[in-house]
């Protein structure tokens, strides 16, 4: 049982304030695996002061003595890595394979990423007839959601420090327990007093009583667009600055020279990586009418690569994160047939032999309208939709028929056609051909996915101020 009832404030673990606990449990069996102390608003108002204090002389280090800071994170994450895994299986019920090459992964990537953006990183620039200075932005809150407990977390902390600015971190009450790894690593390595805080607890109450802090001067959130909307309203009473890292309804675009299966294992995969609990996860896949049945064959050939069942066996697809996750994707997939969608395999209920834990069943829907609810609206679950197309042209204005605008992902041979949808797509990030991750790109949404980027250089820019100085006298 892993019970962790104190929070991290100011480089010391410390009890709550208050005296509400959350238990934690494990998907894949129902059982509850620990438990965490909610904060209260008392708990907050001390991680904040901890961090202003820290800011003088954190936002003052050498970008040398940072990157030295990232690169030790990085090691001893490393270090980490099979209590990371194990972690993550646990309180998320993502496979151990998905635990190590995608969650474990991506954490270490965005720190040693951090660390080579910040080296090449310019804080003082000369333009000509001005000068720009970049200034660390003050003090971080960090809200962060349950299905990527340590990219998520990672990425914010990561451009943070490398910026030279204290956070308070909020986790996810779903998934706390990666979290408080990556605290024990910070502590380790010796970040300094209040630079990182851990408060854990409710949105309701942390995550509000960060977006609304008089004293925090940045609010980083990942999740839900609701939220997200709420951060934005609260932020705006202090005028503090916001990024917003938001939900995606993206689409993965088949051209007519692709090849048929090795499109459809795509587009399975895509529900398959993390139960399709992913905010940038292709949800529609849009393929030419004159491929619509090969396409339809080929999903249900490759279907049976991806297994369902216990994360810690040799399978692809684990459990949803909780049950209430579970009634959500049970109920969009009731909402498609009532729309008149056709289902190609799946539906709703637990694939056979899996009563206990959240499985639900891989779903695929064909003769799907984008104007569907189960087109336009984030899911989060292994569900997905086919739609088709007659032409390139009106492939790309499905796929930008959305409010969301996080990914997009094109499939096929011909390069001016690739380039042509690749370009097209209102996104902030378009893959072709299931390019493998770079970790140097911005990370982002257009439209309701979100403000702001996360991600290497882009991301650091986002814990920055900019002041421009003119008649400066330069130092010859
Ligand atoms: P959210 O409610 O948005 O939760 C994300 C984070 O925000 C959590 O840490 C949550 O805290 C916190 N939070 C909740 N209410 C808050 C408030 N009023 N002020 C500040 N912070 C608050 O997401 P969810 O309910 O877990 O998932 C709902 C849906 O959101 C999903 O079905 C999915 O569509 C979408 N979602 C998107 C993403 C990404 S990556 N875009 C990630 C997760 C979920 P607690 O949960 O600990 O209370």
């Amino acid at each position: 049982m892993r019970n962790y009832l104190q929070h991290y404030i100011n480089g010391e673990w410390i009890d709550s304030t208050g005296n509400e606990t959350e238990e934690v449990i494990n998907p894949a069996t129902e059982e509850v695996i620990g438990k965490i102390s909610l904060g209260t608003k008392e708990d907050l108002d001390k991680a904040v002061q901890a961090a202003r204090e820290a800011f003088p002389s954190f936002s003052q280090t050498s970008k040398e003595e940072r990157v030295e800071m990232l690169e030790k994170i990085a090691a001893e994450y490393e270090n980490r890595k099979q209590e990371i895994i194990d972690t993550i299986t646990d309180e998320l019920g993502s496979p151990v394979s998905i635990s190590e090459n995608v969650h474990y992964s991506m954490g270490y990537n965005h720190f040693s990423q951090a660390a080579e953006s910040l080296k090449n990183f310019s804080f003082f620039e000369d333009r000509g007839g001005h000068f720009v200075q970049k200034d660390s932005v003050g003090v971080s809150g960090l809200i962060t959601p349950w299905n990527f407990p340590t990219n998520q977390t990672s990425t914010k902390i990561a451009s943070a420090f490398a910026a030279g600015s204290p956070v308070i971190l909020k986790p996810a009450e779903l998934t706390p327990f990666a979290a408080i790894i990556l605290t024990e690593i910070f502590d380790k390595v010796g970040v300094p007093k209040g630079v990182f805080n851990l408060v854990n607890g409710s949105g309701s109450v942390i995550g509000d009583g960060i977006s609304s802090h008089p004293d925090i001067d940045f609010v980083s959130f990942t999740g839900s667009g609701a939220v997200g909307q709420k951060i934005m309203e609260n932020a705006s009473h202090t005028i503090k600055k916001v990024a917003l890292e938001l939900g995606g309804k993206s689409p993965l675009v088949i051209l007519d020279d692709a090849d048929v299966e090795d499109a459809a294992r795509s587009a399975v995969n895509h529900i398959a990586n993390n139960s399709g609990q992913v905010c940038s996860a292709a949800t529609r896949v849009l393929v030419p009418s004159s491929m619509k049945e090969a396409f339809e064959d080929a999903v249900k050939k490759v279907l049976p690569e991806y297994p369902v069942g216990d994360p810690r066996g040799d399978n692809r697809i684990g459990p949803l994160v909780s049950k209430k996750q579970w009634d959500t994707v049970q109920s969009y997939i009731e909402k498609g047939q009532e729309e008149g969608a056709r289902l190609l395999v799946g539906g709703t209920g637990k694939p056979e032999g899996l009563e206990t834990g959240y499985y639900a069943k891989p779903t695929v829907f064909t003769d799907v309208d984008n104007s569907m609810v189960i087109a336009q609206e984030e899911i989060f679950g292994p569900v997905t939709t086919i739609i088709t197309y007659d032409s390139i042209d009106e492939a790309i204005e499905i796929a930008n028929d959305t409010v969301y605008g996080l990914a997009g992902y094109v499939f096929g041979k011909d390069p001016k056609n690739l380039r042509k949808v690749a370009g097209s797509i209102r996104a902030g990030r378009v893959k072709v051909n299931d390019a493998e991750a770079d970790f140097a790109g911005p990370f982002g949404g257009y439209k309701q996915s979100g403000i702001g980027r996360e991600w290497g250089d882009y991301g650091i820019e986002e814990y920055l101020e900019v002041k421009t100085l003119l008649g400066f006298p330069s130092e010859d």
